[in-house]
C-alpha cells in the first residue's frame, strides 16, 4: 500500500539511498561476490553491536532457499517509537536514512564496529526487498521496504508475541540489478567469519543455518574467546607449552583482550582486530603489543641470567618465532587508516596496549619459569639463525655487475633496467629454460632457470633456507635482500612469472615457491608482483595448423570455428618442453596474448593455514585438505 504523499524527509532518504544505488562499491567495497556476502555482516553487526551493549546472547543466520538472507537476535528491539529527527519510528529510520543507527552520532552504542560505517540503510538500498520485524512489549512490529529502500508497509503491529520476548528479525533479499556476478551466497564463506565473529565474543552464541538443498546447521560458542581461537589455530602443531596464555586489561574506554601459545614451528601467526573488524595492517594495539613482548622477553632473560649483560638484544622476529597470538581491541571510536583501511591509527591504544600485556605478560613468565625458560631460549635458538643467516646471505649478494649468465640455474638477465617493466620468468627443467631463453624478449625478460625441486621452507628458518643453491640465487635476481635487510624498493622485475609444467611435478614446484615467497617474501607477494604463467593445456593439429589452447573451454570454442569436415587431432600439453621457442613465446611468454594468473593473499589467516597444512608435517590434515578441496582443483594430473 503506496503512502499518499512524500515530505521533504522522503526525498532527503531517496536522494540518500539513491546515492548508495548509483555508487555501490563507495559503500560495499564491491558488488562481487565479496559486496554480496558484506551485506550479511552489515546487518550481523548491528546484532553484534546489541550484544556488545550486553542485551543479546544468541544470533541466528540463515540463507533462505531463495537466497534471501535472515538474522535474528534476542536483543532489545529496534526501538519502534517515533525518532525524534525524522518524525517516523526508529526502525524506519535506520532502515532509510543513511548513516543511522547506533552507530552515528556519538549516542546508541559503546562499542560498534562499523568500520565503514554503513550500516543497514546500505543494505535497504541494495536489496529488492527488506522486511524488520521486532519483537517488543508483547507486540510484533513490522515494516517492509522494496526495490531499493521505498517503504511499502509502514512499521504496523502484526501480531503478539510473549511479554518477555525481545529482538530484531532482518530478511534482505539482495538486488540482482546491483549484484551482477552472482546473488547467490557461499556458506563456507559465512561459515568462517561466523566462526571468528563467535571467537572474538566470547559466550555469543551464533547459529548458521542453509536451508536450500539439504539443510544444514551449524553453532558457534566459545566460553574460551580468543584462547580457543588460538588452541585452534594451532591445532596442527606442536605447542611448546600446554596453556593458552590469557591477559586482558581495560583503560580509559579501551578493552584489550590477548591470548597466545608458542609452537616448534618458525613462523608467526599474529593476528589482530579491532571492534571485530581485522586489522591486517596492524596498528597501535598490535605495536603496543609487539613492543612490550620484546622488551618483557629480554628483561626476563637478562635477570633470569638466561642471556648475558652484554649479549645482543633478542629482535622482535626472534621473541615472535612460533608464536600464535590473537590480540582483540574494543574501542569506542575506533580511527581506520591504512591502504586497505585495516590499521588501527588510535595513538593512545599503543600505551594500554604496553601495558595491560606487560602487566599481565610478566606476571605469567615470574610465574611460570619453566615455561619462560622454554620461550626465552627459543628466542636464543632463533638469534642464532639470524647471526648465521646473515653470513650465508652475504653468498647472495650480486658480485658486482651481472652475474655468470650461463652457467647452470643462473639468471639470463633482461637488459632493461627499469623493474616497471622487467619480469623474470623462473622455469622448471632445462628444456623449458632452454626455449624460454631462446623466446623470451631480451629486453625485458629474464629466465631463471630452476634445476630441481627446491626446498620446502614450510619448515626451515631462513639460514637452512639460504643452503639451498636454488633458492640463493632466487634472492639474488630479486635484488632486495632478504629477512632483515629485505628492502622491496630494490625489486628488479615487477613481475615476477612462476612458469612450471601442467602436471603434478609442476604444480609441486609452484606451491615450494609460493611457500618461499609467502614466507620470506610476504611483501612481494602482498604487492601483487607474484603471477602463475599459464601454458595451453591443449593443441589442435589439423592439416599444418597447430593451434594451442588455454583451457577446455578454449578448446571447445576454437573446435566450434572449424569447418565441419576438418578431422583434427586434440593433444593435452603436458610440458613446456614439448613447445618450441616460437610457441611458447606466442602462447605463453608474450604480453599480446599470454594469460598470467596473479596470486594474491585475500586473507593471511587461510594462506597461514594452507601452506601449514599442504607443506607441514602431518600427513592426515593435508589428506583431508586435499579431499576437502579436490572439487576445486581442475587440472591436477593424479
Ligand atoms: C538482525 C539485526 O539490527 N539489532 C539491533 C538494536 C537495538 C537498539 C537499537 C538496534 C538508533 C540510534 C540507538 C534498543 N533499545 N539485528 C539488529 N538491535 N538499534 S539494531 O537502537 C538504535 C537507535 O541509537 C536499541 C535501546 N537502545 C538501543
Amino acid at each position: 500500500m503506496e503512502k499518499q504523499h512524500y515530505d521533504e524527509n522522503d526525498i532527503q532518504v531517496l536522494e540518500g539511498l539513491e546515492a548508495v544505488r548509483k555508487r555501490p562499491g563507495m559503500y560495499i567495497g564491491s558488488t562481487s561476490s565479496r559486496g554480496l556476502h558484506h551485506l550479511v555482516w552489515e546487518i550481523v553487526d548491528n546484532a553484534i553491536d546489541e550484544a556488545l551493549a550486553g542485551y543479546c546472547d544468541d544470533i541466528e543466520i540463515i540463507i533462505n532457499p531463495d537466497n534471501s538472507v535472515t538474522v535474528k537476535d534476542d536483543g532489545r528491539g529496534i526501538p519502534t517509537g517515533i525518532h525524534k529527527k525524522t518524525g517516523i519510528s526508529t526502525v524506519e529510520t535506520v532502515y532509510t536514512v543513511l548513516h543511522a543507527g547506533g552507530k552515528f552520532g556519538g549516542g546508541g552504542y559503546k562499542v560498534s564496529g562499523g568500520l565503514h560505517g554503513v550500516g543497514a540503510s546500505v543494505v535497504n538500498a541494495l536489496s529488492k526487498w527488506v522486511e524488520v520485524k521486532v519483537y517488543q512489549n508483547g507486540k510484533i512490529h513490522e515494516v517492509r521496504f522494496e526495490n531499493g529502500g521505498h517503504t511499502v508497509k509502514p512499521l504496523t503491529v502484526i501480531g503478539e508475541c510473549d511479554i518477555n520476548r525481545t529482538g530484531t528479525t532482518v530478511t534482505f533479499k539482495p538486488d540482482p540489478e546491483i549484484f551482477t556476478d552472482t546473488t547467490i551466497f557461499d556458506y563456507d564463506v559465512l561459515r568462517v567469519r561466523v566462526r571468528e565473529l563467535a571467537f572474538l565474543n566470547k559466550g555469543l552464541r551464533i547459529i548458521l543455518c542453509d536451508d536450500r538443498g539439504e539443510k544444514k546447521k551449524e553453532e558457534f560458542m566459545y566460553e574460551g574467546g580468543i584462547s580457543e581461537y588460538v588452541k585452534m589455530l594451532n591445532a596442527n602443531k606442536t605447542p611448546i607449552h600446554n596453556n593458552i596464555i590469557h591477559l586482558e586489561g581495560k583503560e580509559n574506554d579501551v578493552m584489550l583482550e590477548i591470548a597466545l601459545q608458542y609452537n616448534s614451528s618458525y613462523n608467526s601467526s599474529i593476528y589482530s582486530f579491532a571492534n571485530n573488524i581485522a586489522t591486517h595492517e596492524g596498528g597501535t594495539h598490535e605495536d603496543g603489543v609487539k613492543t612490550a613482548l620484546t622488551r618483557i622477553v629480554n628483561n626476563y632473560a637478562k635477570s633470569a641470567k638466561l642471556l648475558k649483560d652484554n649479549d645482543e638484544n633478542l629482535t622482535g622476529d626472534d621473541v615472535r618465532e612460533g608464536l600464535t597470538m590473537i590480540i582483540s581491541c574494543k574501542i569506542s571510536e575506533p580511527q581506520f587508516e591504512g591502504q586497505t583501511k585495516t590499521k588501527l591509527g588510535n595513538s593512545e591504544v599503543k600505551k594500554i596496549a604496553s601495558n595491560i600485556f606487560s602487566e599481565g605478560f610478566e606476571r605469567f613468565l615470574m610465574e611460570n619459569p619453566e615455561v619462560a625458560k622454554l620461550i626465552v631460549e627459543k628466542a636464543m635458538t632463533a638469534a642464532r639463525a639470524r647471526v648465521a643467516a646473515k653470513k650465508a646471505r652475504e653468498l647472495t649478494r650480486r658480485k658486482g655487475g651481472l652475474e655468470i649468465t650461463n652457467k647452470w640455474g643462473k639468471l639470463t638477465d633482461c637488459t632493461s633496467k627499469d623493474p616497471s617493466i622487467s619480469e623474470i620468468f623462473i622455469v622448471e627443467g632445462d628444456s623449458a629454460g632452454g626455449s624460454a631463453k631462446d623466446g623470451r624478449d631480451y629486453k625485458t625478460q629474464a629466465i631463471l632457470p630452476l634445476r630441481g625441486k627446491i626446498l620446502n621452507v614450510e619448515k626451515a628458518r631462513l639460514d637452512r633456507a639460504l643452503s639451498n643453491e636454488e633458492i640463493r640465487s632466487i634472492i639474488t635476481a630479486f635484488g632486495t635482500g632478504i629477512g632483515e635487510e629485505f628492502d622491496i624498493t630494490k625489486l628488479r622485475y615487477h613481475k615476477i612469472i612462476i612458469m612450471t609444467d601442467a602436471d603434478v611435478d609442476g604444480s609441486h614446484i609452484r606451491t615450494l615457491l609460493l611457500t618461499l615467497f609467502y614466507r620470506f617474501f610476504r611483501p612481494i607477494v602482498e604487492a601483487g608482483h607474484v603471477y602463475a604463467a599459464q601454458p595451453p593445456l591443449y593443441a589442435i593439429k589439423h592439416g599444418k595448423t597447430t593451434k594451442y589452447v588455454l583451457d577446455e573451454k578454449e578448446r571447445d570454442e576454437y573446435i566450434k570455428t572449424l569447418p565441419a569436415n576438418t578431422k583434427y587431432e586434440i593433444s593435452r600439453n603436458k610440458g613446456l618442453g614439448e613447445m618450441d621457442a616460437i610457441e611458447l613465446r606466442e602462447t605463453t611468454m608474450s604480453i599480446e596474448n599470454r594469460v598470467l594468473k596473479q596470486i594474491t593473499v585475500e586473507d593471511t589467516m587461510l594462506a597461514d593455514k594452507v601452506f601449514e597444512t599442504l607443506m607441514g608435517d602431518d600427513v592426515e590434515p593435508r589428506r583431508e585438505f586435499i579431499e576437502n578441496n579436490a572439487v576445486y582443483v581442475q587440472n591436477l594430473d593424479i
